[in-house]
């Protein structure tokens, strides 16, 4: 019998690649998505267009415990990833109420539904680099203390021990990846690398002349979204939960990916970029840098793509759509 995974979040950058991913692999996958994507496909779900027909999706809401107990109760899936959340670091110091309440309540009902519903499911919470915050040692890894500097950050490190007691308390299969930034082409236009790219596209073929951006000295450990989930899964696949960082093993600033992203396209940085304060963050996460050495020895995992490969890839298809929309009828 095919084994059935459930995706929260299964629209956005990652639940995308990881639906492709397991459907490869033979699962049948199922999803939630707010009523309203399913009403306008191309706005909300093209991350997922092409494989629509290949998966099953249900109408539910991460606010509604409801909703969720039901769903999770129609499909019994075998494996349950929990990505779906308020994920943009930024808007969770404008909106604490609605970050705080889709991301700690809707991880709570997700588990307790798993838990009702389909107990032998194994769980997979994505937690967060952020939840490092004010770094207290470098590189991160699993042992290093948590200092959120976000409400964004507080809801994850709160999803995190809510996965471990689940674990711990019911003998759930629950297992934290603490994935680093990981970036792709399907990457949200309000995440700094890809605020980057689509700008350096604009720029390149003449539809902007300007980048505004806020603190470029920031230092990320960014990956690619389609080497991530291949460790979400590989987590599941263990014999025992356990909790994981999911990384690259490199820094770099926002200011290099700045420079390598215009530099490829063989534009100036100097000349378009300007910084506006207005960007800044009330508190900002200054360094992270990974130490995946446990996925590697238990999971088998390294990434595929590194910085470099990042910001080309990123940079080649922003380019791409945008001269595919702008060619003349
Ligand atoms: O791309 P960002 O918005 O990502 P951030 O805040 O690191 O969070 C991402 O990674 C986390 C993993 O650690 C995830 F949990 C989270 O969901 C998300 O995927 O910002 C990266 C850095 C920040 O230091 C920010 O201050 O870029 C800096 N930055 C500078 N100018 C900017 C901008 N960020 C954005 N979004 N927009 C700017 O104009």
């Amino acid at each position: 019998m095919k084994k059935r995974a459930f995706i929260t979040g299964i629209d956005g950058q990652d639940g995308s690649y990881l639906a492709e991913f397991l459907l490869k692999k033979g699962y049948e996958v199922y999803g939630i998505v707010r009523r309203i994507a399913l009403e306008d496909i191309d706005h909300h779900l093209w991350r997922i267009k092409h494989i629509l027909n290949k998966i099953t999706l249900y109408p539910a809401s991460l606010e509604s415990y409801a909703s969720i107990f039901n769903t999770v109760g129609k499909v019994r899936p075998d494996e349950c990833y929990h990505l779906g959340a308020q994920s943009f670091v930024s808007y969770s110091f404008e909106d604490e109420f609605s970050t705080l309440n889709a991301n700690i309540n809707g991880t709570h009902f997700v588990l307790s539904a798993v838990k009702e519903n389909a107990p032998k499911c194994k769980f997979y919470f994505a937690a967060s680099s952020e939840m490092f915050g004010k770094v207290k040692e470098t590189p991160q890894n699993e042992d290093t203390p948590f200092h959120p500097r976000s409400p964004y950050g507080v809801s994850k490190v709160a999803g995190f021990y809510m996965t471990q007691n689940y674990r711990e308390a019911y003998n759930l299969f629950a297992c934290n990846g603490v994935c680093f930034n990981h970036e792709s082409p399907r990457r949200g236009f309000e995440f700094v690398t890809r605020k980057i790219t689509n700008a350096v596209a604009k720029i390149k073929l003449k539809l902007d002349k300007e980048l505004r951006l806020g603190n470029m000295d920031a230092k990320r450990d960014w990956g690619f979204a389609g080497d991530y989930v291949k460790a979400m899964w590989l987590m599941l696949q263990q014999d025992v939960p356990d909790d994981y960082v999911v990384a690259t093993g490199e820094t770099h600033s926002v200011r290099e990916f700045v420079e390598r992203a215009f530099d490829y396209a063989g534009l100036d940085w100097k000349k378009y970029v300007v910084i506006d304060k207005k960007l800044y963050r009330p508190a900002e996460v200054n360094l992270l840098l990974g130490d995946f050495s446990k996925a590697k020895n238990k999971l088998g995992w390294k990434p595929g793509v590194k910085f470099e490969g990042l910001v080309k890839m990123m940079v080649d298809s922003d380019i791409q759509r945008l001269k595919k929309l702008c060619r003349p009828l």
